[in-house]
């Protein structure tokens, strides 16, 4: 793509280490023109109007300003083998497994990079000559987009401010729907010299000119890929991928993983949580969070349109991310740090989630999602047939024409939306609030397709730490896993860890001997349970989950029953005939003793392999317990 056309090179505008910092990546990467980004409708248009005159994005007719952009094969999920956090001490970020460190095989990878289950740790030092090298020259031919941007409300003591600097127009454009953008966010820093910005460099790793094997509308460098993070620097380095999850440093970079490790050391939460507020038919209101791995329909339950009880309203703080600290009245209050939704498109429809398909009808970019020729969207689940298909030819996001024959999905599994909040038709009208909203309910979750009922209550706080450790559900299409393998992910955090997930725990449990604290209750849910003979969904889902909320509602307020289980507290027979419906079936709330005896080994063999000698005696005492209470089933 050519230069910016009215580019802006005036670097006063940053405070002086940022400035220093720009010089410095302008000095290595060598672009050809840099521009400091305002955030303007104007900048976005321009940037557009360019993206869209080289083929990176096409309009669609049917929509006001949403365009679709499809990348290279290649470069189509976050990549977990190629996300590296970066320490002088290795036990700082990962425990060492008890079977060993697996040697590296990958020739692209560093031969000292440390793998494991729970993230992948290397030297900084040694990384960063690595990346010296990647990055020399890495922009030749193109322009360096400075972009200033704040994760959470503006005025918010619990904001964070932070630089991306990117050689992807793509990437503007996204951060600039992800959060907020502009060089006025710099006003807000705590250091009259920025020294507590976090720095982001992102580069898709193709100097110009390229050769004739990279894609020109995506050029991307997927051999040499690496996002990396350097919490001791307040740093992410991320190169080679344009994907979101990869090259929008704001969101799972910054807000999740740089995040986590400076939520540790300043007493506080960073986590991969949807933030919900629930009122329920007497008008009184409450603030749940909840964590699902990746693709388990968060956003769908962050914009629940309740069915069946009538009277509730849920709306919609945020769909991905929590930050959450204990305030002086020692009440847990979370804030959204991002300002926009970057959702799983397939699967979003009128019926599983019509808040979110009328919010993406403007200004709105996807990614890897098919289009009719008549100028609409079109993926998997989508659920209504198009008006007149069989008139209407569908070109699938590997821009070829599709058609069921082919046997291969019209719209990527992972492709996605990305949308600004205030599209939103049920944001919660405490979004923006600077001390943000009161949390009661923190909620766990996970597709479990056998032996995990659909919702339990955890004892304490203790036993819901617990519980969140033991988290697992089915693998996603958000990272590069194949098939439907049961995998461990605690806290749903498990790809998004900024620390050694031993102390993460301890932090967690931290929590528990504080005085002064009113600690939300902890609860786990799976909406995924299937019969086993007709392998049908056992819970529809959906709107339909407001009669979990609303019993988790009623436990807050001692208005619902529950009977104690071996693994928590569930709702008793009462309460599941009336609230959770009356064609409730049983085996939706069944607790199989041989089924959690299985999983009680999984969970000791995963945390004694993975979390070995920096696993909380809490945590192992919980297990016990939990195994001694199942011997009396
Ligand atoms: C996401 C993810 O994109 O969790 O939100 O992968
Ligand atoms: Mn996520």
């Amino acid at each position: 793509m050519e230069a910016f056309l009215h580019a802006n090179n005036n670097l006063d505008v940053l405070p002086s280490k940022i400035r220093e910092y720009v010089e410095e990546k302008i000095k290595l990467c060598q672009p050809s023109n840099f521009h400091v980004c305002n955030g303007s409708d104007e900048e976005n248009q321009q940037l557009l109007s360019a993206m869209e005159l080289s083929g990176v994005i096409r309009r669609l007719r049917k929509y006001k300003n949403c365009y679709i952009a499809t990348t290279d094969p290649r470069d189509v999920a976050r990549v977990e083998s190629r996300t590296v956090i970066c320490t002088k001490n290795m036990n700082d970020i990962i425990s060492t497994p008890k079977s060993g460190f697996a040697p590296i095989t990958d020739p692209n990878l560093p031969k000292n990079l440390k793998t494991t289950q729970l993230g992948n740790w290397m030297d900084t030092d040694e990384m960063l000559e690595i990346l010296e090298k990647r990055f020399a020259g890495c922009m030749r031919g193109r322009t360096l987009y400075i972009i200033p941007y704040m994760m959470g409300p503006y005025s918010s003591p619990y904001s964070k401010i932070a630089v991306e600097l990117t050689d992807s127009p793509y990437v503007v454009v996204s951060m600039r729907i992800m959060t907020r953008v502009g060089s006025n966010v710099f006003n807000e820093i705590k250091t009259s010299d920025g020294s507590d910005v976090v720095k982001c460099l992102h580069s898709i790793g193709v100097p110009l000119p390229t050769d004739k094997r990279v894609n020109p509308t995506w050029p991307c460098n997927p051999e040499q890929t690496l996002v990396t993070h350097f919490p001791e620097r307040n740093e992410v380095i991320s190169f080679g991928s344009g994907y979101g999850g990869n090259s929008l440093c704001g969101k799972k970079c910054l807000a999740l993983r740089i995040g986590s490790s400076l939520a540790k050391r300043e007493g506080w939460l960073a986590e991969h949580m949807l933030i919900m507020g629930v009122t329920n038919p007497e008008g009184v209101k409450k603030y749940f969070v909840a964590a699902f791995p990746s693709a388990c329909g968060k956003t769908n339950l962050a914009m629940l349109r309740p069915v069946g009880l009538p009277g509730y309203k849920v709306e919609c703080v945020g769909d991905d991310i929590a930050w959450m600290h204990f305030d002086d009245e020692g009440r847990l209050r979370a804030i959204n740090p991002e300002f926009g939704f970057f959702g799983v498109a397939p699967g979003t429809s009128k019926s599983t989630n019509p808040i979110a398909l009328d919010m993406v009808h403007e200004n709105t970019i996807f990614t890897n999602v098919a289009e009719t020729s008549d100028g609409d969207v079109y993926w998997e689940g989508i659920g209504e047939v198009i008006d007149g298909l069989h008139e209407t030819s569908i070109r699938s996001w590997k821009n070829k024409r599709w058609s069921i024959d082919l046997g291969e999905p019209a719209a990527h599994p992972n492709s996605r939306f990305c949308t600004t909040i205030k599209q939103c038709s049920i944001l919660d009208p405490e979004w923006n609030n600077p001390q943000g909203v009161p949390i009661e309910a923190i909620i766990f979750g996970g597709r479990r397709p056998e032996g995990v009922p659909l919702v339990y209550e955890a004892f304490d706080w203790q036993h819901g730490v617990f519980v969140g450790a033991c988290m697992r559900s089915e693998a996603t299409a958000a990272a590069e896993f194949k098939g439907k393998q049961i995998m461990h992910d605690p806290f749903a955090m498990r790809p998004f860890f900024g620390y050694n997930f031993g102390s993460y725990l301890a932090h967690w449990l931290s929590f528990g001997a504080k005085t002064g604290v009113h600690l939300p209750k902890i609860y786990h849910v799976n909406w995924f349970l299937r019969d086993s003979k007709t392998n049908e969904f056992l819970w529809s889902g959906f709107g339909e989950n407001i009669r979990v909320i609303d019993w988790i509602f009623r436990r807050l307020t001692q208005q619902a029953s529950g009977c104690k289980t071996p693994i928590g507290i569930i709702p008793d027979q009462n309460v599941s005939n009336g609230i959770l419906g009356n064609k409730l079936n049983p085996a939706l709330l069944d607790i199989s003793k041989e089924f959690w005896i299985n999983e009680c080994k999984a969970i000791r063999n995963y945390l004694e392999e993975n979390v070995n000698k920096d696993l909380p005696d809490e945590i192992c005492s919980e297990l016990n317990n939990l195994e001694k209470r199942l011997s009396t089933l």
